[in-house]
Protein backbone atom coordinates (compact mmCIF):
# COMPACT_ATOMS: atom_id res chain seq x y z
CA UNK A 1 0.00 0.00 0.00
CA UNK A 2 1.02 3.62 -0.73
CA UNK A 3 0.46 7.02 0.99
CA UNK A 4 0.16 9.58 -1.62
CA UNK A 5 0.07 12.86 0.00
CA UNK A 6 -0.62 16.03 -2.88
CA UNK A 7 -0.45 19.59 -1.97
CA UNK A 8 -2.49 21.93 -3.82
CA UNK A 9 -4.10 25.42 -4.63
CA UNK A 10 -7.43 25.71 -2.67
CA UNK A 11 -9.20 26.73 -5.73
CA UNK A 12 -8.44 22.87 -7.55
CA UNK A 13 -9.47 21.16 -4.18
CA UNK A 14 -13.21 20.89 -5.19
CA UNK A 15 -12.90 19.26 -8.34
CA UNK A 16 -9.87 17.05 -7.23
CA UNK A 17 -12.22 15.97 -4.37
CA UNK A 18 -14.87 15.39 -6.60
CA UNK A 19 -13.04 13.44 -8.88
CA UNK A 20 -11.22 11.17 -6.30
CA UNK A 21 -14.49 10.23 -5.01
CA UNK A 22 -16.51 9.38 -7.61
CA UNK A 23 -13.64 7.25 -9.19
CA UNK A 24 -13.57 5.30 -5.65
CA UNK A 25 -10.30 6.55 -4.09
CA UNK A 26 -10.59 7.29 -0.15
CA UNK A 27 -9.29 10.76 0.80
CA UNK A 28 -8.59 12.74 3.45
CA UNK A 29 -8.27 17.15 3.39
CA UNK A 30 -6.37 18.82 5.17
CA UNK A 31 -6.12 22.80 5.47
CA UNK A 32 -2.52 23.94 5.06
CA UNK A 33 -0.36 26.83 4.79
CA UNK A 34 3.08 27.18 2.18
CA UNK A 35 6.14 28.01 3.50
CA UNK A 36 6.95 30.30 0.80
CA UNK A 37 3.82 32.44 0.00
CA UNK A 38 2.20 31.47 3.64
CA UNK A 39 -0.67 31.05 2.05
CA UNK A 40 -3.57 28.56 2.19
CA UNK A 41 -3.53 25.49 0.35
CA UNK A 42 -5.06 22.13 1.19
CA UNK A 43 -2.86 18.80 1.17
CA UNK A 44 -4.80 15.79 0.60
CA UNK A 45 -3.89 12.20 2.14
CA UNK A 46 -4.85 9.68 -0.46
CA UNK A 47 -4.28 5.47 1.18
CA UNK A 48 -3.85 3.49 -1.98
CA UNK A 49 -3.12 -0.17 -3.78
CA UNK A 50 0.60 -0.06 -5.16
CA UNK A 51 -0.71 -0.32 -8.89
CA UNK A 52 -3.52 2.30 -8.55
CA UNK A 53 -0.91 5.39 -8.10
CA UNK A 54 -0.20 6.12 -11.35
CA UNK A 55 -4.84 6.30 -11.90
CA UNK A 56 -4.15 8.96 -8.22
CA UNK A 57 -1.22 10.84 -10.11
CA UNK A 58 -3.09 11.15 -13.91
CA UNK A 59 -6.11 12.28 -11.38
CA UNK A 60 -4.30 14.97 -9.81
CA UNK A 61 -2.43 16.00 -12.79
CA UNK A 62 -5.93 17.03 -14.61
CA UNK A 63 -7.40 18.50 -11.99
CA UNK A 64 -5.06 21.03 -10.54
CA UNK A 65 -3.56 24.00 -12.67
CA UNK A 66 -0.53 25.40 -12.58
CA UNK A 67 -1.23 29.40 -12.28
CA UNK A 68 1.09 32.85 -11.57
CA UNK A 69 1.06 34.63 -8.64
CA UNK A 70 2.78 38.18 -7.09
CA UNK A 71 4.37 37.93 -4.15
CA UNK A 72 6.07 40.40 -1.84
CA UNK A 73 8.62 38.97 0.14
CA UNK A 74 8.69 39.37 3.68
CA UNK A 75 11.24 41.56 5.67
CA UNK A 76 13.86 38.53 6.81
CA UNK A 77 13.99 38.59 10.56
CA UNK A 78 16.29 41.42 12.11
CA UNK A 79 16.57 43.24 8.95
CA UNK A 80 16.40 46.84 8.74
CA UNK A 81 14.20 49.30 6.50
CA UNK A 82 17.41 50.37 4.80
CA UNK A 83 18.75 47.47 4.26
CA UNK A 84 15.43 45.51 2.94
CA UNK A 85 13.50 46.95 -0.22
CA UNK A 86 10.65 43.96 -0.73
CA UNK A 87 9.86 44.00 -4.34
CA UNK A 88 7.11 42.61 -5.63
CA UNK A 89 7.67 39.13 -7.60
CA UNK A 90 6.06 36.71 -9.73
CA UNK A 91 6.03 32.79 -8.64
CA UNK A 92 4.40 29.90 -10.95
CA UNK A 93 2.25 27.91 -8.06
CA UNK A 94 1.56 24.22 -8.39
CA UNK A 95 -0.45 22.38 -10.33
CA UNK A 96 0.46 19.99 -7.41
CA UNK A 97 3.45 18.66 -5.16
CA UNK A 98 3.18 14.75 -4.65
CA UNK A 99 4.47 12.54 -2.25
CA UNK A 100 4.49 8.44 -2.25
CA UNK A 101 5.40 7.18 0.51
CA UNK A 102 5.27 3.15 1.64
CA UNK A 103 2.65 2.57 4.00
CA UNK A 104 4.06 -0.46 6.68
CA UNK A 105 0.66 -1.00 7.85
CA UNK A 106 -3.43 -0.12 7.51
CA UNK A 107 -6.04 -0.65 9.77
CA UNK A 108 -9.53 0.94 10.06
CA UNK A 109 -11.68 0.40 12.68
P1 LIG B 1 4.66 27.55 -0.94
O1 LIG B 1 5.79 27.08 -0.09
O2 LIG B 1 3.89 28.71 -0.47
O3 LIG B 1 5.28 27.84 -2.39
C1 LIG B 1 4.51 28.43 -3.41
C2 LIG B 1 5.30 28.56 -4.70
O4 LIG B 1 6.36 29.47 -4.49
C3 LIG B 1 5.96 27.24 -5.14
O5 LIG B 1 5.03 26.50 -5.94
C4 LIG B 1 7.17 27.72 -5.91
O6 LIG B 1 6.83 28.05 -7.25
C5 LIG B 1 7.53 29.02 -5.21
N1 LIG B 1 8.61 28.83 -4.23
C6 LIG B 1 8.60 28.06 -3.12
N2 LIG B 1 9.76 28.17 -2.44
C7 LIG B 1 10.52 29.04 -3.14
C8 LIG B 1 11.82 29.60 -2.97
N3 LIG B 1 12.60 29.29 -1.91
N4 LIG B 1 12.28 30.47 -3.92
C9 LIG B 1 11.51 30.82 -4.98
N5 LIG B 1 10.28 30.33 -5.21
C10 LIG B 1 9.78 29.46 -4.30
P2 LIG B 1 5.00 24.94 -5.86
O7 LIG B 1 6.39 24.39 -6.04
O8 LIG B 1 3.97 24.47 -6.84
O9 LIG B 1 4.55 24.56 -4.39
C11 LIG B 1 3.21 24.78 -3.95
C12 LIG B 1 3.08 24.43 -2.48
O10 LIG B 1 3.36 23.02 -2.34
C13 LIG B 1 4.09 25.11 -1.57
O11 LIG B 1 3.61 26.36 -1.18
C14 LIG B 1 4.17 24.13 -0.39
O12 LIG B 1 3.04 24.30 0.46
C15 LIG B 1 4.04 22.78 -1.10
N6 LIG B 1 5.37 22.21 -1.40
C16 LIG B 1 6.06 22.32 -2.55
N7 LIG B 1 7.22 21.65 -2.48
C17 LIG B 1 7.26 21.10 -1.26
C18 LIG B 1 8.21 20.28 -0.56
N8 LIG B 1 9.38 19.88 -1.14
N9 LIG B 1 7.94 19.89 0.70
C19 LIG B 1 6.77 20.28 1.29
N10 LIG B 1 5.82 21.04 0.70
C20 LIG B 1 6.07 21.45 -0.55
Amino acid sequence: MKMVIAVVQDKDSALLSQTLVKQGFRATKLASTGGFLRAGNTTFLIGTDNEKVPDVIDIIQKSCKSRKQMVTPVSPLGSTVDSFMPYPMEVQVGGAAVFVLDVQDFHSF
